[in-house]
């Protein structure tokens, strides 16, 4: 179970998931930092293997609503191979992918369908923001002030890729995590685009987090993307 949730490194000690999946971790569990496939972890040697310090869920994470579903791992150690965090996180202000339509990654293991077989290996597929997420059959249960839908029939994360990442790449090819992957009504569907926990509104609440390394925070980390 505890696979089945994504963890998006934000800095060489820190990473991100979804505070919903933060149960199904403790200090001590590993991090696999530079996994490809799910079936040749153990015989590859870019992955690295590190350990949760601590996890804290964001302090206005509600489970009930699913806002604000984003939660800090520490890990004990930076990377040691030197993978490099997402190169930004989003800031409130900047409206670059905020636009209807914009195009945006989710990448993950999850499941290929709604109530498929999970994928091996890592995928990815570009999405379209969905800012004005109250127009589908979401409704209300959508707040736009800590969410945000990106989808489109047939393009969406799904089962498993919780607490991965939604983020855009810039001309100059830097990425920018937009989203947390939180929640949806089954997958692909265009009435029911996927549910990303906004990064903007937590930003305040994730950097300020360890003093020391807070200057690096922006400097390292990643998921993988193959090619
Ligand atoms: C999940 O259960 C999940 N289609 C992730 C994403 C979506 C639905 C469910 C969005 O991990």
């Amino acid at each position: 179970q505890r696979q089945m949730c994504i963890r998006d490194s934000i800095s060489p000690q820190y990473a991100i998931t979804a505070a919903h999946c933060a149960p199904y971790w403790g200090t001590g569990d590993p991090i696999y930092l530079g996994q490809h496939k799910e079936s040749e972890r153990d015989g590859d040697g870019c992955v690295e293997t590190m350990y949760i310090e601590s996890i804290v869920s964001h302090e206005s994470y509600n489970d009930w609503t699913l806002q604000n579903d984003i939660a800090v791992i520490k890990l004990t150690e930076a990377s040691q191979f030197g993978y490099a965090p997402i190169d930004h996180l989003d800031q409130p202000g900047d409206g670059t992918w905020h636009e209807p339509g914009t195009p945006l990654v989710a990448a993950g293991w999850g499941t290929l369908s709604s109530g498929g077989s999970a994928a091996d290996t890592a995928q990815h597929v570009v999405v379209p923001a969905v800012p004005d997420c109250w127009e589908t059959e979401y409704g209300e249960g959508y707040d736009p002030d800590t969410m945000v839908c990106a989808g489109a029939e047939g393009v969406d994360s799904c089962q498993g890729d919780s607490g991965g990442p939604l983020f855009g790449i810039d001309s100059s090819g830097e990425r920018t995590l937009v989203g947390v992957v939180s929640w949806g009504i089954g997958c692909a569907q265009s009435q029911y685009p996927g549910v990303y926990a906004l990064v903007s509104p937590a930003r305040a609440w994730i950097k300020p987090r360890p003093r020391a390394e807070a200057a690096t925070l922006h400097k390292l980390s990643l998921i993988h993307i193959s090619e």
